[in-house]
């Protein structure tokens, strides 16, 4: 078969020629042969990389970085655009599925794009859960573990984070609303800089039509009770993975600040604490089913 023309492969796209033309200049994404005339002829493998640029451009990723995931593994994409030579650190994910290993590699070459493309088209494909917990957890934990044990690599938690932040923000659809709408509020304990749990938080309950405020790391308790009176918030969760600042005084002060306020807590940081006037949710499951929950006893009170 002679292969699609550049006016073909635009019509299925329902882009212009010089869209697809651009694609190829700029990003590498071009045919892979050509007629005897000279004139580019795209396969079905050159649309189908094409079709899959669109796809994540589409679900929010630069073009740039979409296109190094279209491209095949070791291909160079266009001038300006390269996919990080070979090397970088090794993430190790012992038996973990193509895509896991997939994304520790990106990681460990520091490939910001490719990490926020592929994280993006599982949240497009499979959604907030297992994209949390499937694919960005055990590439997290292989990062962290490469850190204890070489001292390195800390540029990879970095640059992990912000792809993984880029990511599950541009899934979340973030409300725009007034005080009276009671949003659950997120926040990370005072002293506390992990807060990826809580973009996954965010979008996870996005994906169910649960509006959140994301007040960020390191939140003092009195920005915590403040926010939750002003806002009139149904429910509070605060993330902490280093032994948390809070203590049982804490979240019997946040219990009273708002009457029937939820205060849920998560994280490793919280098992030198007396949670008892808390609920500690043990996973993103959990601490969804119980904000969710939070909203629906306050609209059915309202
Ligand atoms: C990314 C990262 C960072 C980023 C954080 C960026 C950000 N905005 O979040 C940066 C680079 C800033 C950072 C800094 C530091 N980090 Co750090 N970091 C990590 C890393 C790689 C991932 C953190 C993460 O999000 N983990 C995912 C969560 C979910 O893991 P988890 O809490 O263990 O998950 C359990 C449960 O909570 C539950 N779960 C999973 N998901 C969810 C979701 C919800 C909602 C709930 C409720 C439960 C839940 O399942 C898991 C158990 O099966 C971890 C490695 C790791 N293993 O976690 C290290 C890690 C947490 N960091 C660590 C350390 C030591 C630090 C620093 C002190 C030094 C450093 N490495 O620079 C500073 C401290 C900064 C501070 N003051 O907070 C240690 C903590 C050890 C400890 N417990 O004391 C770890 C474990 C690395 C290691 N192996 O040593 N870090």
């Amino acid at each position: 078969m002679a292969g699609m023309s550049v006016g073909e492969v635009a019509g299925r796209l329902g882009v212009s020629a010089s869209t697809v033309r651009m694609w190829g200049r700029r990003y590498g994404l071009t045919a892979s042969e050509r007629s005897t005339g000279g004139h580019r002829r795209f396969s079905e493998e050159d649309f189908s990389r094409l079709l899959r640029m669109q796809q994540l451009v589409t679900a929010g990723a630069d073009p740039a970085a979409a296109a190094a995931s279209a491209l095949p593994p070791g291909a160079a994409a266009g001038p300006g655009h390269g996919r990080g030579g070979p090397g970088g650190a090794v993430l190790a994910v012992p038996g973990a599925d193509q895509r896991v290993r997939g994304l520790a590699r990106a990681a460990g070459r520091l490939q910001e794009g490719v990490v926020t493309a592929a994280v993006l088209e599982s949240l497009a494909e499979h959604g907030v859960l297992p994209t949390w917990n499937d694919l960005v957890l055990p590439v997290l934990v292989a990062a962290g573990e490469h850190w204890h044990a070489t001292g390195t690599g800390i540029e990879i938690e970095h640059l992990l984070t912000q792809a993984v932040i880029t990511a599950f923000t541009s899934f979340a659809t973030i409300e725009a609303e007034t005080v009276q709408v009671s949003s659950v509020v997120l926040a990370g304990g005072p002293g506390e800089d992990h807060v990826l749990t809580l973009h996954a938080l965010r979008a996870a309950l996005s994906e169910r039509g649960v509006a959140a405020r994301f007040l960020g790391p390191r939140t003092p308790m009195k920005a915590l009770s403040g926010t939750v009176r002003l806002t009139r918030a149904p429910a509070v969760f605060v993330w902490a993975t280093l032994p948390a600042r809070l203590d049982a005084a804490d979240l019997a002060a946040l219990r009273v600040a708002r009457r029937g306020l939820t205060v849920a807590v998560g994280g490793p940081g919280w098992e030198t604490v007396d949670t008892a006037q808390a609920t500690w949710c043990r996973s993103l499951e959990e601490a969804v089913a119980v904000l969710e929950a939070s909203c629906r006893r306050t609209s059915h009170t309202a």
